[in-house]
């Protein structure tokens, strides 16, 4: 398939002072600026390189039977080099001073802790900070119990798209088994904490590649970095197709998905009883536009990691119900915490449509099911 390679557009007279934060991070590293005594702390490194097999029916466009990807490892973690895709959930309390001593063992990368909002220096943009080489320790408070994601913020399309990104939980006081929520009369909901207890957590992590960004390498069309030319053509970012994505091949949660067929692995498929209070955390990890449809009714509870309706900001926001069968869409990083309850036994189907940003194209659907016994 040959690309089409587009060209970069001029920048406007007069406008190039507006691109000027897009020249030349510097890079920095050491530890934890302004430190502040950790509560829990993490490792990360980046980048692993790994090949994730294709299952039967899927290739990549040139007919390969897997693809190469870039993965944030859990150094502490000997099973399978602690890589991980998604990488591995971080996972804190609601108040928890947290430290990420994140080590860069090729090329410069960087952890965006998206909606946590750290401080500049600690919140992994390069652009508006720092490239890391070598190690950094990221420092941040986790002060909204919800659902984020991290995630490579280097040359941004290409790193989140190869593999460079994983779940951020931050659970209420109370700890993992409950969820931030405001739910009168309904879930088992505890009106003095605003909370709800979970029986069944899941993550539904829907993302897309396009398989002829495989090739690329880590600083595919980015800019030429002049000093002292920072408003010359050449310093900002080059011709070349990452803003040409098509992706051919989709998954939900790292699991690939055959065309027509529901993903059965147990990382994304649900199982529970009548009854329980089943949490999934929606994170859309990709570019298109995905639509869902849910077999079961839904309340929203939370959304890009702020629980609805729950103080200090209950007079501002309530939880919301999206009847079963009813499709609803996020877009690039949105999260829903779904709060499912089924007096029914059955199998219910979830659907996710990937669909073009621009012009509405489905480019594939994917299946999975939460079965209630
Ligand atoms: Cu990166």
């Amino acid at each position: 398939m040959a690309i089409t390679v587009i060209p970069r557009g001029d920048v406007p007279l007069g406008q190039e002072h507006e691109f000027f934060k897009f020249v030349c991070p510097p890079t920095f590293g050491g530890g934890p600026v302004d430190a502040q005594p950790a509560t829990i702390k993490f490792a990360r490194k980046l980048d692993v390189m790994a090949d994730l097999p294709l299952p039967a029916g899927v290739k990549t466009y040139n007919g390969g039977n897997s693809l190469r990807l870039w993965l944030i490892a859990d150094p502490n973690d000997s099973s399978s080099n602690g890589a991980t895709f998604p990488a591995k959930t971080i996972r804190t309390k609601k108040g928890d001073v947290v430290w990420v001593d994140t080590g860069f063992s090729f090329n410069t990368h960087t952890i965006h802790w998206h909606g946590i909002e750290p401080t500049p220096m600690n919140d992994g943009v390069g652009h508006t900070s720092f490239e890391v080489s070598g190690n950094f320790t990221y420092q941040f408070a986790t002060n909204t119990a919800g659902t984020y994601i991290y995630h490579c913020h280097k040359n941004t399309v290409l790193h989140f798209i190869m593999g460079l990104y994983g779940l951020f939980v931050v659970d209420p006081p109370q700890g993992p088994k409950f969820a931030a929520a405001n739910a009168p009369g309904a879930f088992g909901f505890d009106p003095v904490n605003f909370s709800v207890p979970i029986d069944v957590e899941a993550a539904w992590v829907p993302g897309e590649f396009d398989s002829i960004w495989n090739d690329l390498g880590h600083n595919a069309f980015m800019q030429k970095c002049d000093q002292n030319d920072p408003a010359g053509a050449g310093t900002f970012t080059q011709n070349g197709f990452l803003n040409r994505f098509r992706p051919d091949i989709v998954h939900i949660t790292g699991v690939v998905s055959v065309p027509g067929n529901p993903i059965t692995d147990p990382r994304v498929s649900v199982a529970a009883k009548t009854n329980q209070n089943i949490l999934v955390r929606l994170v859309h990890a990709g570019y298109t536009v995905q639509e869902y449809t849910l077999g079961l009714d839904a309340t929203v509870i939370g959304e890009d990691g702020h629980p609805l309706g729950v103080p200090p900001f209950d007079k501002y926001s309530f939880p919301f119900v999206i009847p079963a069968n009813t499709p609803f869409r996020l877009t690039s990083a949105r999260r829903y915490d779904l709060l499912l309850n089924s007096p029914n036994a059955g199998v219910f189907p979830f659907q996710v449509k990937f669909m073009d940003w621009i012009n509405g194209t489905v480019y594939q659907t994917a299946q999975t099911t939460v079965t209630v016994v």
